[in-house]
């Protein structure tokens, strides 16, 4: 077993297995099958490209092959940090036949995140685009390749310009030197990860998950068997593909499995995607709550045939009820459906049969018999039912353990194995959850994550910062934006020259994904603190809160005043 991964305790597996949530067959097996099924269908769309089942697996066992002679073996890692392209596909599930692990990575991770998961990864691949942004990312990964020996594969979308760097496209158009045999001599066993999937993180990096062949296939069966799924149905997918919702929740996994398209976006602009969806006639849209109120405010909106889109899924943050009533109103086709989901797997989604009035107040249920919900006090004790409290859960594709970090580990789970998600929720009559807010020290900036004290970390090491701290400022689109707090070293906060821009240079050069910096600065003298003498981030948070009112009012003020 793989070094520094915790696996479910005997009798749970038993009881997953004998349950039938676990199918005992690698995602390689699952997922060649699909394709043999579906053959000559459409699987993928993009841009002008259609790609059928037949040659989805094609092209993933081709460069499986590639993969294998390079020398990638079963339980590597492979950093993946891929747009949403067909090469996305073809890599994850090349990956998969021969048993090796693919990282995650999100498009915005740079320096400070990727060194990290090739470190504790000990990653033997990392495969990027030529360019993210204004970013060369093969440099990015030769830097890496100098730093850390086991890094010997660099895969990159687009041409390879450095030594020993391969080309996807360049790997899909050569015949492999191995034949096709060596990948029916790769054992996989099921129980072990398939997948590193990354936590928002609520403390300092984010956490890697491991999901298994087993849970992570379970994943997409159990969430797509409440998404009404059609064999001609088609998702689109607008968000950043590595991450667990467009993945497999029930994303890009749950269509192919059921014979549907997914329709991939490189981008998230109505002027690009609503044209797509008219073109396509997706029927499942997958977005956070920002994009959604984006679009719907869009006067493209208007102009193009969106009456194939049957269901909306949103998650990441919690939708404003307004805003799933105006969206069926200017959508009468569809219905939204709100997901409370996590990478480390539990996944709630409101029943598309619930009453209007649950599904428009609540985000719903567990999609398995087996997920275990607590809803528990400061002492661990459960709330009387409909009283506000964190929610804990276990069951069959939710992890036990973020990997090879036992310390937080510690923390983050009770000794029964129950994930504390740091999420207050409370228990609606009709059985759904209604999130309250939450515990975990972390800002959700449109459903991205930032981790307060990975960032505090970085601010920390600023010469002229002698103490930070980062709560979340109320945004109107975004619902939530970072302000850090910061005591300046050796001056009065009036006297201080630290200035936003300083410590935006500073983090960048760090390389810190943008979305985690901060958009806020305020020195101040001193913190708050609580009566147990720790920083009162909560009454920080409400002091931006009621400043940022108030500034909004005074130009809404000025606004309503002026001739
Ligand atoms: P992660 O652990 O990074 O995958 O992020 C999962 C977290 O996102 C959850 O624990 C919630 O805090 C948040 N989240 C996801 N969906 C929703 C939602 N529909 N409403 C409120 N918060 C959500
Ligand atoms: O925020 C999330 O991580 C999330 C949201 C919706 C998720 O993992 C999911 C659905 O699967």
């Amino acid at each position: 077993m793989l070094e520094g991964f915790v696996p479910w305790p005997e009798e749970f597996k038993q009881r997953y297995y004998a349950r039938g949530y676990w199918e005992g067959r690698s995602m390689a097996a699952v997922f060649a099958e699909a394709c043999a099924r579906h053959g000559d269908r459409i699987a993928v769309v993009a841009g002008d490209e259609r790609i059928t089942y037949r040659q989805l697996d094609e092209r993933a066992t081709r460069l499986a092959l590639h993969l294998w002679q390079l020398g990638i073996r079963p339980l590597q890692t492979v950093v993946v940090q891929l747009p949403n392209v067909p090469e996305f596909l073809y890599l994850y599930f090349a990956l998969q036949k021969i048993g090796a692990i693919g990282l995650m990575a999100l498009p915005p991770h740079r320096y400070h995140e990727i060194s990290y998961f090739v470190q504790l990864t000990e990653a033997t691949g990392y495969a990027v685009p030529e360019r993210l942004g204004d970013d060369d990312l093969t440099a990015l990964a030769a830097r890496l390749q100098a730093e850390y020996p086991s890094l010997r594969h660099v895969l990159v979308h687009g041409r390879a310009r450095q030594p020993g760097h391969h080309s996807l496209q360049e790997l899909l158009h050569t015949e492999p030197g191995v034949p096709e045999a060596v990948l029916r001599e790769v054992t996989i066993d099921p129980e072990d990860p398939a997948v590193f999937l990354l936590s928002g993180g609520t403390t300092g990096i984010p956490k890697i998950i491991p999901r298994t062949h087993n849970d992570y296939v379970y994943n997409s069966r159990a969430a797509g068997a409440v998404n009404d799924i059609r064999p001609g149905d088609a998702l689109l997918v607008v968000l950043p593909i590595a991450h667990n919702f467009p993945l497999a929740s029930p994303g890009v996994q749950a269509f192919l499995l059921a014979g549907a398209r997914v329709v991939l976006s490189t981008s998230t602009r109505a002027a690009d995607a609503l044209p797509l969806i008219a073109r396509e006639r997706v029927t499942h849209l997958e977005l956070v709550p920002a994009l959604l109120v984006r679009w719907i405010n869009d006067p493209l909106l208007r102009e193009h045939d969106l009456s194939s889109v049957r269901i909306i899924n949103t998650g990441g943050q919690k939708l404003q009820e307004e805003v799933k009533r105006r969206t069926e109103a200017l959508l009468p086709h569809a219905k939204v459906q709100e997901v409370l989901g996590m990478a480390e797997g539990l996944l709630n989604f409101v029943r598309l049969d619930d009453p209007d009035e649950v599904r428009y107040t609540t985000v719903g249920r567990p999609v398995s018999p087996d997920d275990e919900i607590r809803i528990v006090d400061d002492d661990g004790a459960d709330v009387p039912p409909g009283e506000i409290g964190e929610l804990w859960t276990r069951g069959p594709y939710t992890l036990r353990g973020y990997f090879r970090a036992p310390e937080h580990n510690a923390r983050a789970f009770t000794p029964d194995g129950f994930y504390k998600t740091g999420d207050l929720v409370r228990l609606h009559p009709s059985g759904n959850l209604i999130v309250e807010g939450r515990k975990k020290d972390l800002i959700n900036r449109g459903g991205e994550k930032i981790s307060a004290e990975e960032v505090e970390n970085l601010i920390l090491q600023h010469e002229a910062v002698l103490n930070v701290a980062c709560v979340p400022m109320p945004d109107p689109v975004l619902g939530e934006r970072m302000c850090a707090y910061v005591i300046p070293r050796g001056a009065r906060a009036a006297e201080a020259t630290l200035t936003l821009e300083d410590l935006t240079r500073f983090l960048m050069e760090r390389g810190l994904a943008k979305f985690k910096l901060p958009e806020r600065l305020e020195l101040v003298d001193e913190f708050p603190m609580s009566a147990f003498g720790k920083v009162s981030k909560k009454d920080l948070a409400a002091r931006i809160a009621a400043q940022v009112a108030a500034e909004r009012a005074a130009v809404q003020g000025a606004q309503a005043s002026a001739p």
